[in-house]
């Protein structure tokens, strides 16, 4: 299958999306979210891949939602066309994903990199949600997720003024897990994906929906789905062989059953 904004690759059971404008700093085109959206939806259902890696350029992961193509839609536009629910294809998405992000995650590209399970970051990494200098504010999530990573203090900060913050400053932060020379980015992170596409992946996707579902429920509520979670996964064969192989001083061969 064949894209035109996007470049689809694979690695053993590791595939990675790589945004590709580069001449306009990956700004999210719609048809380009479309062609994400399509390939997320292939991964998903391919049972050969366990994990996904989203990426961009060295220069910018993606400066924002395309901000031409947005500049002269009405409300009607934007809201019958529903421009932005490709991008949700990634929150929808049910296997892990991790965002590589190297250079420019603005806007609409921070938003897609916090749509993702974790995010690691290149030392040129910057983030900001500038939206405000547009006189708009986010709309794909900004609002409430950069909250819940980085707290009320700083995403005000951001939101507010529009400034940007540096990978350091995104890991002291907790918006990022790790921060790694930009030449080392992209085997850093085919090497945290290897490791999670090795893992039994319906157990990784239980683990994935449980982590997820905390910032939707209360505590009692989260502790009582994971006791369940955690029960269920006794059920399956690669429970029997994780356990298995620990006592036998092996590794294990999960058969995602
Ligand atoms: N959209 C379109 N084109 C962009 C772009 C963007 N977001 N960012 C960069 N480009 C294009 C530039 O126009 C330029 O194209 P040409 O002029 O060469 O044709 C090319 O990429 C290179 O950019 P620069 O020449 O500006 O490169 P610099 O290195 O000088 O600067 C920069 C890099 C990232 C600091 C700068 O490009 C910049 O500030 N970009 C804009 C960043 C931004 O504001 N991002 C947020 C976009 S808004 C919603 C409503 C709105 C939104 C969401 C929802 N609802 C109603 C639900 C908004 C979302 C956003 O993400």
């Amino acid at each position: 299958m064949g894209y035109d904004m996007i470049e689809l690759t694979t690695d053993g059971a590791v595939a990675t999306i790589k945004l590709d404008r580069p001449k306009a700093l990956n700004a999210l085109r719609s048809d380009m979210m479309a062609e994400m959206a399509k390939a997320l939806t292939k991964l998903e259902k391919d049972d050969s891949i366990g994990c996904v890696i989203l990426t961009g350029s060295e220069k910018a992961f993606a400066a924002g939602a395309d901000i031409k193509e947005m500049a002269e839609l009405e409300y009607l536009d934007i809201y019958k066309g529903d421009i932005f629910a490709n991008h949700e294809a990634i929150d929808r998405f049910r296997k892990p994903i991790i965002a590589a992000v190297a250079g420019y995650a603005l806007g609409g590209g921070c938003e897609i990199a916090m749509m993702c399970d974790f995010i690691i970051a290149a030392d040129n990494a910057k983030f900001g949600q500038p939206e405000i200098n547009l006189g708009v504010m986010p709309g794909i999530g900004g609002t409430q997720r950069l909250i819940r990573a980085v707290g009320k203090s700083k995403a005000m900060d951001m939101c507010l003024t529009g400034r940007m913050m540096d990978a350091q400053e995104a890991l002291t932060s907790n918006l990022v897990s790790r921060v790694v020379p930009l030449d080392n980015l992209m085997e850093t992170a085919q090497e945290a994906a290897a490791k999670i596409a090795a893992q039994s992946q319906p157990i990784a996707m239980m683990t994935k929906e449980t982590i997820n579902a905390s910032f939707e429920m209360s505590l009692a509520q989260g502790i009582r789905l994971e006791r369940r979670v955690f029960q269920s996964m006794f059920t399956t064969e690669d429970q029997k062989e994780g356990m298995a192989a620990f006592s036998e001083k092996r590794k294990p061969h999960f058969k995602n059953k």
